[in-house]
């Protein structure tokens, strides 16, 4: 498709339920493509919120959402959800082969392609030292993979279905912050034009993104490259001493 990935939150407010707590208040964001961007913030501060509401699992109260000038609530859920590519924390593995697994929203891929998004899944080499590597029929019967292992596999399955938008909430938790430094690192490159937002709670992985948002009771509390935010020493500087 030809989405570029530029995205709007304009005026947006946001909450649960109806005579509940606001989740996201006088919420501005805009985004250019091609941007790797942070999401940083404490727990219960709204990151997972804001992102439901690109793939439209919610919808603001106030406010729109857009994407490359379009109010998402003009779009297909379909053709909206088919340039987006979103992980979570708590990754899905089907009890089929890995090589199936990383494959599972491109069943046409080529192995090349899949070892290649398994290296920058860092997921190669301990699929490569199975006995029946990319052949193993994982769960169910089949080897059973470690928290970080699985977080691997559908980073993998992610960067192979190659969206122009890809949402990464917390996808490294499992993971070494080594071993989560170098996915980060073959993220820019495997990434090249696709609009990256990332959350995660260990800021040092998070440094080099070309924008950190940090989001604090529900707005938008500050934005910059990590010099800046150091320096400006409010919530990401803080956030950061820990
Ligand atoms: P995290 O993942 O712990 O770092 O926190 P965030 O920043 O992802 O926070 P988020 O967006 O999950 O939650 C923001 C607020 O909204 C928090 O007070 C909990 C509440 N909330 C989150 N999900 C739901 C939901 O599905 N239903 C209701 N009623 N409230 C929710
Ligand atoms: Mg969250």
């Amino acid at each position: 498709t030809d989405v570029q990935g530029h995205i709007k939150f304009k005026d947006v407010s946001f909450g649960y339920n109806n005579n509940g707590l606001v989740v996201l208040e006088n919420f501005n964001l805009e985004i250019d493509p091609g941007q790797i961007v942070a999401i940083v913030g404490p727990t219960g501060a709204g990151k997972t919120s804001m992102i439901s509401m690109l793939l439209r699992f919610y919808d603001p109260w106030q406010g729109e959402v857009s994407l490359d000038g379009v109010n998402l609530k003009d779009l297909t859920l379909e053709s909206l959800r088919s340039n987006i590519t979103l992980v979570l924390q708590d990754s899905f593995i089907f009890p089929m082969s890995l090589a199936d697994n990383i494959a599972f929203a491109n069943p046409n891929a080529s192995r090349e392609e899949i070892i290649k998004a398994a290296k920058a899944a860092q997921a190669h080499d301990f699929i490569s030292r199975l006995p029946e590597g990319y052949d193993t029929i994982a769960s169910e019967g089949g080897v059973s993979l470690s928290g970080g292992e699985k977080q691997r596999i559908s980073l993998a399955r992610a960067f192979l279905r190659n969206t122009s938008i890809l949402i990464l909430d917390e996808p490294t938790s499992a993971l070494d912050a080594q071993t989560e430094a170098r996915i980060f690192q073959s993220l820019s490159s495997y990434s090249k034009g696709r609009t990256i937002f990332i959350i995660s709670h260990r800021l040092s992985t998070i440094r080099h993104a070309d924008l950190i948002v940090t989001i604090k009771d529900g707005m938008i509390a500050e934005k910059g490259t990590h010099e800046v935010l150091v320096n400006e020493g409010k919530v990401y500087a803080e956030l950061y001493k820990y």
